[in-house]
């Protein structure tokens, strides 16, 4: 219909929501407003976080005139939209982002310094959005810079945890203690509230089928709880393109205590709006959900908590949607030629099942006409095959909690078996999703029946989804429904902002727009001929080693350690998780050692310096990863205390890992090691990251990993360690035919022997950890230990000629174009979800 909006008079209202170019003085006179009235605080008498605040909320005015024509555009030109659903958005801070991204980066430098404030102390004021757990998290996160700077019409929904991922204090004894994160306490200006935008969410209760051959339910009784929305604006790069994620909120119904007031029950009143609000009161600390495998149960097993905040935010978030659908006027029918929705791994599952509840006991639609519906709106993406980080709910406890949905599942799986039967499928066991004793529901086959396309996050990875975990889907629904879209990451943030003397360099050198290449990573190549440039190399070196600078004097100042810079800087930093085999790197930092402490001085001057650091977090209940941090930071005591040694080797534990840290670490990295047991990394993204800042890679032939050395070239990456058709026979041979570790792999024993004695303390503390590798080892360090030092000795080789070094390192920056998230948000937008960019007017509309 006719636009029924402006009231008044047009040219009124246009003339209000015009927006002129901000130079330096707009910036100065916004950021003192802001701190009058915004902040209500004395102008002559502000600190750091005050300068914060108001230059934020400065930026934020900026963002909402983009954001508000953003959103205008969309619901005028009604084009087909794609959501992405993840229950983590791993932000980091947005102010330095957001001024990048606005080009306005400059102008609130000066205006802020014109203040009498530096604009790095008050970036650094910003606390990190830390709503996730690590990769997954962060790539959630790179994929909405991306979609907005595509100008893609891509919103994300998630949750807005009171508390983000817990902090990480290290105690004397080198145990990791877990501390709350309330990062709202200084409030939060990038988010705006939406008070008036809420949904009744419905827990526990009865579904009652109805009797009239329609296959519709009733569900009712239960637990009512309130989703409020809180927006967050995403910008774009170099564009006005300005999306939103929006992230839910759970709160005690309005009215909700009413009754038990009356009925003088005022403790139940208030117990009933504890656990309303407890839905998202916390992220869950752990990624891959489970710990390793017979070894201990799966951390969320049961957990109800856990799946009333899947339900609760895939409700919502679909309730939402189809309330925006409807209002375009569309009907029903017509749901997914308007509307994508992405599943960020199986957490969002139970999204299948609710969009068949609304359209058949709702909308009144048939079974068949519901199924085909969702069939056609849900793309899912799989971010692991390790078997023990499936999820699985048991279905009493779905039975409980959602009793409409548990129905909708049997009969989603007695279709499934139906269909399958029908297609001849040779085990219709395999392809269950209703299994076990107890009876569980396994979320990655309901999300793979339930979605049009299913793709996993790099080659090796989709190719392993296909021949193992869904491999009788393979054979049932054709592989046509499969696909691969490597994992990706925003160079605006992990090249633009975390290195921008280096992205200077490459404006200099490539000739081009900053905003030319940022927008078009695969213009670096043209970084290719000055590896030949002696003094580009000079400017390239010197740049990595003011990089070096920088993290020592973060860590100076934060830590109050002093470290070498005239060193190799090699670097692990992820979750700490024994797939990813940070003992393999700690076992090849003692080995080392001990190597050191037998030279003669003479041989020790040939001796490539290297200062060895980890970061990273153990999710809490996970035992054996906080025993690995703990044998670091005591060997990082002895080692780094050691007169013999500490010249030539340093070793470093820095706490509390966090997207900002990263930041920091990634362009001061020499080299940066990804070396998971082949075929367990799906992807790894923080491995792009630290190429495209020009470190080197020592890893091993998986995930990503793989395509990186695919477009830098084999010899500018560092491979080792058996190859992933190998791993299932050594595992086999690891538990029918063990060969004692003194006899396999010496060198290892010697260092195990070393730990079990005592020689970094401990008191026999590490023994678990030990017996994981002398026991079944199944994520084969003993197999791959004697191939991991011999590369390690390469890159010291390697190091040490200095020049052929530097080349490597610009040119594997060169060739990391590829790695944009640009490249895979548009792979995604084309293949799956065929949907457009919407160009958006600057300056309001
Ligand atoms: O472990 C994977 C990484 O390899 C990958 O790069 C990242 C993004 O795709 O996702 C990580 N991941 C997998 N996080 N959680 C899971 C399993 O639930």
């Amino acid at each position: 219909g006719k636009d029924q909006w402006p009231r008044g008079d047009e040219g009124v209202w246009r003339d209000g929501m015009r927006t002129v170019d901000k130079d330096v003085q707009a910036v100065t006179r916004s950021i003192v407003g802001h701190v009058q009235t915004s902040l209500a605080r004395q102008a002559y008498n502000l600190d750091n976080l005050g300068a914060y605040q108001a230059a934020a909320l400065s930026a934020r005015d900026d963002l909402l005139v983009n954001w508000n024509t953003t959103q205008l555009t969309f619901t005028r030109k009604q084009p087909k939209r794609a959501y992405y659903l993840s229950l983590e958005f791993l932000m980091g801070r947005t102010l330095d982002n957001a001024l990048l991204n606005l080009g306005l980066k400059d102008k609130f430098t000066d205006g802020v310094q014109k203040l009498g404030f530096n604009m790095e102390d008050v970036i650094e004021q910003e606390r990190d959005a830390a709503l996730g757990n690590g990769g997954l998290g962060r790539l959630a996160a790179c994929y909405l810079d991306s979609s907005a700077s595509q100008e893609l019409p891509v919103w994300g929904y998630g949750l807005r945890y009171k508390y983000g991922i817990f902090q990480q204090l290290i105690s004397p004894q080198g145990e990791q203690l877990e501390a709350p994160d309330p990062w709202l306490d200084n409030q939060n200006p990038w988010e705006l509230p939406r008070l008036d935008v809420t949904y009744d969410i419905r827990f526990y209760g009865r579904a009652d089928r109805l009797d009239d051959g329609t296959g519709r339910a009733v569900w009712h009784g239960g637990q009512e709880v309130l989703a409020v929305a809180y927006d967050v604006m995403i910008p774009g790069y170099d564009t006005a393109s300005t999306n939103n994620l929006r992230l839910w909120e759970s709160k005690p119904q309005r009215g909700f205590d009413l009754n038990s007031f009356n009925a003088g029950n005022y403790e139940g009143a208030v117990e009933a709006s504890n656990s309303a609000s407890a839905i998202t009161s916390v992220l869950y600390p752990n990624d891959h959900t489970t710990c390793a495998p017979n070894r201990s149960i799966p951390i969320h097993f049961g957990k109800e908590l856990r799946l009333k905040q899947q339900y609760f935010w895939t409700a919502a978030s679909l309730a939402d949607i189809m309330r925006r659908f409807k209002n375009a006027g569309k009907n029903i029918r017509e749901f997914p030629d308007f509307v994508a929705i992405q599943l960020n791994d199986t957490h969002p599952t139970l999204a299948i099942p609710e969009l068949m509840r609304i359209l058949i006991d709702d909308e009144d639609l048939t079974w068949d006409q519901a199924w085909t519906i969702v069939t056609n709106t849900f793309f899912y993406t799989n971010h692991t095959v390790l078997p023990e980080a499936l999820e699985k709910w048991p279905v009493p406890l779905i039975e409980n909690v959602l009793p409409r949905h548990m129905q909708i599942i049997y009969d989603i799986s007695m279709n499934g078996q139906v269909l399958l039967a029908s297609n001849h499928v040779s085990d219709i066991q395999l392809t269950a999703f209703v299994e076990g004793q107890p009876k569980q529901v396994r979320m990655a086959h309901l999300a793979c029946i339930g979605s049009r396309k299913v793709n996993g996050v790099a080659e090796l990875h989709s190719e392993l989804v296909q021949t193992t975990i869904l491999k009788d889907f393979v054979e049932f629904e054709g592989v046509s429904k499969f696909g691969n879209v490597t994992n990706g990451i925003t160079p605006r943030r992990w090249l633009d902002q975390c290195n921008p003397e280096l992205s200077a360099l490459i404006t200099k050198t490539l000739k081009i727009e900053k905003s030319v290449w940022l927008k078009d990573l695969t213009k670096l190549e043209g970084l290719l001929p000055f590896a030949e440039d002696k003094a580009f190399r000079a400017q390239w070196s010197a740049i990595k080693q003011r990089n070096k600078e920088r993290l020592a004097h973060h860590v100076q100042t934060t830590l109050g350690l002093i470290i070498r810079t005239d060193a190799m800087f090699d670097v692990q930093i992820k979750r700490i998780h024994e797939y990813k085999r940070q003992t393999l790197n700690i076992l090849g930092v003692i080995h080392r050692y001990f190597a050191l402490k037998k030279m003669t001085p003479e041989e020790k001057k040939k001796v490539n310096r290297r200062v060895v650091f980890f970061a990273g977090k153990a999710a809490p209940a996970y035992y054996i990863a906080k025993l690995t941090i703990r044998l670091i930071v005591n060997v990082a005591r002895v080692i780094n205390a050691d007169p013999d040694t500490k010249e030539y080797l340093q070793l470093y534990f820095l706490p509390d890992y966090s997207v900002s840290l990263a930041e920091v670490l990634i362009p001061a990295s020499d080299i940066s090691q990804h070396i998971s047991t082949a075929g367990t990394e799906a992807s790894g993204t923080s491995n792009m990251k630290f190429c495209l800042n020009g470190g080197l890679l020592l890893g091993t032939v998986d995930g990503a990993n793989i395509e990186i050395a695919e477009e830098v070239g084999e010899n500018n990456v560092f491979f080792f360690g058996h190859l992933t058709p190998a791993v299932e026979d050594l595992r086999y041979q690891h538990l029918y035919h063990p060969v004692p570790i003194e006899e396999k792999c010496p060198p290892l024993a010697f260092v195990l022997n070393q730990i079990s004695a005592g020689v970094f303390g401990g008191d026999g503390v590490y023994e678990p950890l030990l017996n994981t590798i002398r026991q079944s080892d199944y994520y084969l360090i003993t197999d791959d230990f004697d191939s991991y030092i011999a590369t390690l000795e390469m890159v010291d080789e390697a190091y040490l000629d200095k020049e052929e070094w530097i080349k490597k390192s610009i040119r594997t920056t060169a060739k990391m174009g590829k790695f944009s998230s640009d490249r895979a948000i548009n792979e995604y937008a084309e293949s799956y979800w065929n949907i457009e960019p919407v160009s958006i007017p600057t300056g309001g509309l």
